[in-house]
């Protein structure tokens, strides 16, 4: 079978990872940890984004094996804060790796599925992020990520 380079599904390079919300971070570390072996990979605070964030995986996992997102909230009034206020801890996006998010933003948003940000923002450990709305995705919020070079 032929395949064609060009068509956009090539932009998507990888299922990076799920998030979950949750209110406390450190318990959910202990509760990954204690219950399955899975530590933090890299934790980091994102202002803009209102989050205090753990990537989770298994200690000798592949580097490119898909990571649990725990995302716990800087303040009651953030997205996540809102989120657990709105439906309690639990699944709150699926994120695909692109290598080329301005690409693949022009392909969907031609689709007309719409984009929450007119410009990607700074993501986990500095990658380039957008999402598509989740009543343009299946029901699910789905972030986009172009990880650092
Ligand atoms: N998954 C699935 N559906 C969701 C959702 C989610 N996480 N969040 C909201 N929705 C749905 C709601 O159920 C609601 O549907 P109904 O109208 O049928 O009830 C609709 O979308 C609107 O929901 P809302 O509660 O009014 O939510 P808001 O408009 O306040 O926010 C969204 C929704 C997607 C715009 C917001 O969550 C957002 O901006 N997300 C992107 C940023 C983000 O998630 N940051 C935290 C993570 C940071 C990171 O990953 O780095």
């Amino acid at each position: 079978m032929d395949i064609d380079m060009n068509v956009p599904h090539e932009y998507v390079t990888a299922i990076d990872h799920v998030g979950v919300a949750v209110p406390d971070l450190d318990e959910a570390l202990a509760y990954y940890r204690d219950c399955y072996g899975m530590v933090a990979l890299h934790i980091e605070t994102n202002e803009e984004q209102g989050v205090k964030e753990a990537m989770v995986g298994l200690p000798n996992q592949h580097p490119n094996a898909a990571l649990i997102q725990v995302l716990s909230p800087l303040s009651e009034d953030s997205t996540i804060g809102k989120f657990l206020a709105k439906n309690g801890p639990g699944l709150q996006q699926l994120c695909l790796r692109t290598n080329n998010l301005d690409a693949l933003s022009e392909h969907l948003k031609a689709q007309g599925k719409r984009l929450l940000y007119p410009e990607p923002k700074k993501g986990t450990a500095g990658a380039r992020i957008n999402f598509v709305h989740p009543k343009d995705a299946g029901g699910v919020l789905l972030e986009l990520t172009e990880p650092a070079s």
